[in-house]
């Protein structure tokens, strides 16, 4: 059984007192149950919004990591500093880091690989663009960035991935993929890591869907038995509509 997760971005967002108001918020709506939820904060704000969780079952994370354990990466983060400020989850490969800050594929590989080794749990994005997806190379974009970000991984490690497919075009637009492309899309990734993996793995996988997630359109979503949960930008900025995605089932 795959216990279903929620984990919101927040992306170049809040501060440190409407970041703590919001966690505050949250958790005391949010009880150890059977969702779990993560926290994806800036940088600078794991330190006290990990101290507002303590006491809450909510989990940190972070947005991105380097690869390296140490040395001369101005203004890069270690999994080791992530460690140390309590992060057990972290985004990997965001379509925001792709574009934008030109990662790679490879980069992107080293850096789950190195979340592996200390125990950070990777949230590896996918995702194709508009125009790809309107030329029908959904599939052929996606088994390039699973294959390339999954070199030298093994079976053990894969089981502790989590895969966010977020179609590019869904991202802060107010398009959702409907409910049957999501399922369609992201039956394709679990097919990929059956036929790379085994039957086994490819069924311990979480994979979440991303992409314009609102309290109004999470049930359809999460009707697709494939869908384990989702990554939330934007709606998991507000306390109301963050907690109302994470209770969707009730
Ligand atoms: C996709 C998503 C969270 P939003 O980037 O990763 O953001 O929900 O605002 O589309």
């Amino acid at each position: 059984m795959r216990i279903p997760l929620i984990a919101g971005n927040w992306k170049m967002n809040m501060n440190h007192e409407s970041g703590k108001d919001l966690v505050r918020k949250i958790s005391n709506k949010v009880s150890a149950s059977d969702t779990e939820v993560v926290v994806c904060c800036p940088f600078p704000m794991l330190l006290e919004i990990g101290k507002c969780l303590s006491d809450s079952s909510i989990m940190l994370g972070a947005q991105n990591m380097h690869w390296e354990n140490s040395g001369a990466f101005t203004g890069e983060i270690s999994a080791d500093m992530l460690l140390e400020l309590g992060v057990k989850y972290v985004i990997i490969g965001h379509s925001e880091r792709r574009q934008i800050f030109l990662e790679t594929n490879h980069m992107i590989n080293l850096k789950v690989k190195k979340a592996l080794e200390r125990q950070i749990v990777p949230i590896l994005c996918v995702g194709e663009l508009l125009n790809e997806r309107e030329t029908q190379q959904t599939e052929r974009v996606l088994r390039d960035q699973l294959e390339n970000s999954l070199v030298n991984i093994t079976t053990q490690e894969a089981s502790k991935i989590v895969i966010a497919y977020e179609p590019v075009w869904a991202i802060g637009t107010g398009k959702t993929a409907t409910p049957e492309q999501a399922a369609e899309t992201i039956g394709f990734i679990r097919g990929w890591l059956k036929e790379k993996y085994g039957e086994t793995l490819s069924e311990k996988v979480r994979i979440l869907y991303g992409g314009s997630v609102k309290p109004d359109n999470i049930s359809e979503i999460m009707e697709s038995p494939n869908i384990d949960g989702a990554l939330v930008g934007g709606a998991s900025l507000n306390d109301e509509d963050f907690i109302n995605i994470i209770h969707f089932q009730h």
